[in-house]
């Protein structure tokens, strides 16, 4: 049974809590709910993790190869600007999404850009919760 990681970056701890316009009623545990249920439904595991800081999502990624068959990741504000994330992303021989719940392009030009993307096989944005299982059927597919 394929199995991914699910890596939420900082502030997404407190998904649903403030700027429901931007992202939503819905909770972290929310989505890891809902995910769950879809990875079941199709056959395959999930793990999820979340942290604000940036070392633990290192970790975390190093830790990964050879333990899932894909990375989906949503890294909060580290996307404008970590290296460090992106240097572990660009080692990592399995292939990785990332995902943002809002539609980063319609918001603050810091957000326009991302240093990670470039190191990942794809970028889904604007969709909501949805955007990770989009992420998580394109793994499928591979
Ligand atoms: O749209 C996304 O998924 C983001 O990755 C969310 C990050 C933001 O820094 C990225 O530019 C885009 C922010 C995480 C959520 O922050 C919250 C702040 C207040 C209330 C709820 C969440």
């Amino acid at each position: 049974m394929n199995a991914y990681l699910i890596l939420n970056g900082p502030n997404l701890n407190a998904l649903g809590q403030r700027e429901p316009d931007v992202y939503g009623h819905k909770t972290l545990a929310d989505l890891e709910k809902e995910i769950k249920a879809f990875a079941a439904s199709r056959g395959f595991e999930v793990t999820f993790r979340q942290s604000n800081h940036e070392g633990a999502l290192i970790d975390w990624i190093q830790e990964a190869e050879g333990k899932y068959q894909g990375l989906v990741m949503n890294p909060g504000a580290f996307t404008h600007y970590s290296y460090a994330i992106r240097d572990a992303l660009a080692s990592l021989s399995i292939p990785s999404v990332e995902v943002h719940i809002s539609n980063v392009h319609k918001r603050e030009a810091f957000r326009h850009q991302s240093v990670l993307a470039p190191v990942m096989n794809g970028q889904i944005v604007g969709l909501g919760f949805h955007g990770y299982r989009l992420a998580l059927d394109y793994l499928e597919s591979l």
